[in-house]
């Protein structure tokens, strides 16, 4: 193994500089713990942006990939697989819907959801040729291809790669009214959400928000897609964020934990009336819904229902967010999220303070990432105990007079 500088010094020089991680370089990691390649160990609270919500390296998830990367790892849909139909029969059951279409990213299968609603805008709503409309949100996040960042209202997720993907409205987030001023219009199709925003800073809306989104869809004959890709696999609590109002979205959107942090498994659910609009040669893709994607999928899900982990996310959670309130840190605005989805907002004149936090956090053994500046994610793998809570707690505790330092400095 080599020096952490000379792993972190080849990716600055050979690859694209699309990131600005962290200094620390990762090794090895199991359950919600991972080590650096000086065997420091560090607690993991960003769980690869929320895809190893089983924890790092489970090991019926990795048994299962193992297992089927010796049998078969892809066959491509030229040709059916036997294990594709049954991960599909299971999917579709758990969340009760008709059928569901396999992809890899999560940017995948928020772009198959867009093309699945314009398809059943024009065959079965009638909307007008080219005439299509989707609804989304003010700072969302869905993904990075060029027609989800088209719709993006951040300037550095938009900026300068347009020209942009029409047949988008921007509304602001949380706001029923505006859905309902918005979706009025006959041509729209669907309204595309995140249930919580996640890159926003962890935004909760009210409550009673999903319960109106349904009932708005429902009388104008829109589409409620739900971006659960990283709301959904029991991350807030439920196995499903909608399911904390028990509403069912029309097209529900999954990724990153489908495959507990393996390899890229994302899938769109739908009904008959949706899906089957995308006939032969429509859309597709070379990876999705191979043997291995399919076997792996399975046992993550169901690795998610086996150790409970929706009630864990919710118990720990609590946990969580209580033992941060405690702390009564004057550099603490805010605290907020669902389960294991939560956000702290740095109150602090240094616009650098919540960086210099996440690496007092690093030095002390907890890894997490701040975004926007001044927001800081806490995500740790679902798995995670009561005893390792309140150690995450102490060493955020023992992290936080770092501010003070920096406030003390000169000028
Ligand atoms: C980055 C956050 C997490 C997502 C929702 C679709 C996608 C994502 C709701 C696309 C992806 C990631 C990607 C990562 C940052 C990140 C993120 F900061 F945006 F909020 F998770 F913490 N829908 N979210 O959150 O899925 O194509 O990446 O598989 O792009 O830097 P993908």
């Amino acid at each position: 193994m080599h020096s952490p500088s000379y792993y972190m010094q080849l990716e600055e020089q050979f690859g694209a500089h699309n990131y600005h991680p962290l200094p620390v370089v990762i090794a090895m990691a199991s359950g919600c713990e991972m080590w650096d390649v000086e065997g420091k160990r560090y607690y993991d609270f960003l769980s690869g942006y929320s895809a190893v919500n089983q924890g790092h390296c489970h090991p019926r998830i990795i048994a299962a990939l193992h297992e089927q990367a010796e049998q078969l790892t892809l066959t491509s849909r030229a040709f059916y697989n036997n294990r594709l139909g049954e991960y599909q029969q299971f999917i579709t059951s758990l969340f009760g819907f008709d059928k569901m279409l396999p992809m890899n990213s999560g940017a995948e299968a928020v772009e198959t959801a867009i093309k699945l609603s314009r398809k059943w805008g024009y065959e079965v709503k009638g909307v007008a040729p080219n005439k299509a409309k989707i609804v989304v949100c003010e700072h969302n996040f869905h993904g990075r291809t060029s027609s989800i960042v088209s719709f993006s209202s951040d300037p550095h997720a938009h900026e300068h790669f347009g020209p942009y993907m029409p047949g988008f409205q921007v509304i602001p987030y949380n706001d029923l009214s505006a859905l309902e001023q918005a979706i009025r219009d006959p041509n729209t199709v669907a309204f595309l959400f995140e249930p919580i925003q996640g890159e926003a800073g962890i935004i909760v809306p009210h409550k009673g928000f999903l319960t109106g989104v349904r009932a708005l869809c429902d009388q104008y004959g829109v589409l409620m897609m739900a971006d659960e890709i990283q709301t959904g696999l029991c991350r807030t609590g439920k196995m499903l964020c909608c399911d904390h109002e028990h509403v069912q979205p029309d097209v529900l959107i999954l990724g990153k934990a489908l495959s507990g942090g393996t390899l890229p498994v994302s899938a769109v659910l739908a009904s008959d009336e949706v899906m089957l609009t995308i006939r032969p040669g429509q859309h597709g893709s070379t990876f999705g819904g191979s043997p291995l994607a399919s076997a792996v999928a399975v046992a993550s899900l169901q690795v998610l229902l086996d150790e409970q982990l929706a009630d864990n996310a919710a118990r720990m959670g609590e946990l969580f967010r209580a033992g941060l309130y405690q702390l009564q840190s004057p550099y603490i605005r805010e605290i907020r999220g669902m389960g294991l989805m939560n956000a702290i907002e740095i109150q602090h004149p240094d616009p650098q303070a919540a960086w210099q936090l996440c690496e007092a956090f690093m030095q002390n053994g907890l890894l997490a990432k701040p975004t926007h500046g001044d927001k800081i994610r806490f995500a740790p793998p679902l798995v995670i105990t009561a005893s390792q809570i309140k150690e995450a707690i102490a060493i955020i505790a023992e992290s936080l007079p770092v501010l003070e330092l920096q406030e003390a400095l000169p000028g």
